[in-house]
């Protein structure tokens, strides 16, 4: 039989996979693409001294198992591709090697730099020459918290490689550098399509760092002879996809030819609309969106919303102190629980760091005057059906800076197995929810690779596959007036 076999990572704050992709070609000519999970392992933030890590090696171990993996169950893939998170990154001394661990997005050192980075440049300015939101963990706030520190990895660092590129080099000794992650840095132009050597240059961050960006579906090159010989497999080309994860996700969404408007749903909560170019508009700052480089020539205007870190954070307190509930049980205890009882609004600065995160909900409902969740079903209930109401939000301030209004909104990533924010979502934005696929980070790194070798012609091709290959779960909204007077609580707390 004809079939494509395609080898995907796809690397989150808390866990990687591997997946092969198998394009088939069924009976009656309908292409779909079959997906399987060969390899899953744990990742995690390492604390050494106030710094926090990735295991960048632990990582690559894993990709290295996961290959050899593909290979022994005899799927042989001809290509694959590497997505992970935003904004992170390693640098490379004068003979290639890697300088020390690579910083975690949550180390506290980029604490207060937005403010000392915006009198320096000026908020707009940095807006208009970035099209990003100003997060605390942009790359270039990683790399201003460098300089201040006089680290001298700055000094001997000749290349900069993000955090995709990074794994892909350390497996075929390829540099490259993929546009979809190099528009999360803060320090790649989108207007201009251009790395913005007067921004490092007044920040003090070195200019020649950074390598010309790629676009999704370029070929990068073959496994380095040494990890084929290790491995004892064939060279299997490396695919710059959309390597910056939500991008591999939007690519994922089994949308039409309709503009439409997205939640990708994780750790982070991305909620946005494909656009064609960069809206650098006074209204997309206000309104606090990016503007992110994706597949297929696309941007995505998005809000980065905290998301189920929230809830991820608590379910690992209670882990620790024993009481461990399943994300599942959680949910279904939260469904029981008092409706509206206290709310938080997720994107409150507090909520972005490591740990204590039961206190801070409580510390928000005392300020704000509301009662104190009580157990783990009212911390549950309290963090989704915020959510849900910041999507709202999120969702408004999408549709006033296109203009448009969207017939509903897709949701996908692995926070759509909580079924009870599916519905909450669907309640509380009143119109339908389309959740599916859950793995749409992989299944976009897929894609991706099936437009490098010329399997799919374009997106809308890819997007086609997505559709006739995974199942969709749609919510129809429940409109009654306890949503609508929740938000009107909810509006209240006064954040764009
Ligand atoms: C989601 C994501 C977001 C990015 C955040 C940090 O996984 O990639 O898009 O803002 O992680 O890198």
């Amino acid at each position: 039989a004809n079939q494509t076999t395609v080898l995907a990572f796809d690397l989150g704050a808390s866990s990687g996979r591997a997946l092969v992709g198998r394009l088939q070609t069924g009976e009656s000519g309908v292409r779909t693409l079959e997906v399987t999970e060969i390899h899953r392992f744990p990742n995690h933030a390492i604390q050494v001294g106030n710094h926090l890590h990735w295991d960048i090696l632990r990582l690559l171990h894993e990709m290295k198992k996961g290959i050899r993996t593909a290979f022994q169950l005899g799927y042989g893939p001809a290509t694959f591709g590497i997505d992970t998170w935003g904004v992170d990154f390693g640098l490379l001394d004068a003979n290639g090697e890697l300088i020390g661990n690579p910083y975690h997005y949550r180390d506290p050192q980029t604490e207060g730099l937005i403010e000392e980075v915006n009198a320096l440049v000026g908020k707009e300015k940095l807006f208009r020459e970035s099209g990003l939101q100003l997060m605390p963990f942009n790359t270039i706030y990683q790399l201003y918290a460098m300089r201040k520190a006089a680290s001298p990895k700055l000094d001997i660092a000749r290349t900069l490689l993000l955090t995709p590129d990074l794994l892909a080099y350390l497996l075929t000794g390829i540099r490259s550098c993929e546009f979809s992650m190099a528009t999360t840095t803060a320090l790649y132009d989108p207007g201009k399509q251009a790395w913005n050597k007067a921004l490092m240059e007044r920040l003090g961050i070195p200019s020649d760092l950074f390598l010309e960006p790629v676009h999704p579906g370029t070929i990068v090159g073959p496994l380095s002879a040494e990890v084929m010989a290790e491995l004892g497999v064939p060279a299997m080309q490396a695919v710059a996809v959309g390597t910056h994860d939500t991008e591999s996700a939007v690519a994922a969404v089994p949308a039409g030819d309709e503009p439409f408007a997205f939640l990708v749903c994780g750790t982070w909560s991305l909620l946005g609309t494909e656009m064609a170019g960069p809206l650098l508009t006074d209204e997309t700052l206000a309104l606090d969106f990016s503007n992110e480089g994706g597949v297929g020539g696309t941007y995505q205007l998005l809000k980065n919303i905290m998301g189920l870190w929230i809830l991820q954070e608590c379910k690992r307190e209670w882990d620790e102190q024993g009481r461990e509930i399943g994300f599942g049980e959680l949910a279904a205890m939260a469904e029981k629980a008092e409706p509206f009882r206290s709310l938080i609004h997720p994107d409150d600065p507090r909520f972005f760091g490591h740990g204590g995160m039961v206190d801070k909900i409580r510390a928000f409902c005392v300020e704000t005057g509301q009662p104190v969740p009580r157990d783990e079903a009212e911390f549950a209930r309290c963090i989704i059906e915020s959510l849900a109401l910041r999507y709202r939000q999120a969702l408004e301030q999408a549709e006033r800076l296109t203009g448009r209004v969207y017939a509903g909104l897709h949701m996908v990533g692995g926070g759509i197995q909580n079924t009870l924010l599916c519905r909450f979502t669907a309640n509380a934005i009143g119109k339908s929810v389309w959740a599916g696929p859950v793995e749409a980070s992989a299944i976009g790194n897929l894609l991706a690779q099936l437009l490098a070798t010329g399997e799919c012609r374009d997106l809308r091709e890819a997007r086609a596959l997505v559709a006739a290959s995974f199942p969709i779960d749609f919510y129809e909204p429940v409109v009654d007036a306890s949503w609508e007077n929740a938000y009107e609580k909810f509006v209240g707390f006064g954040r764009t």
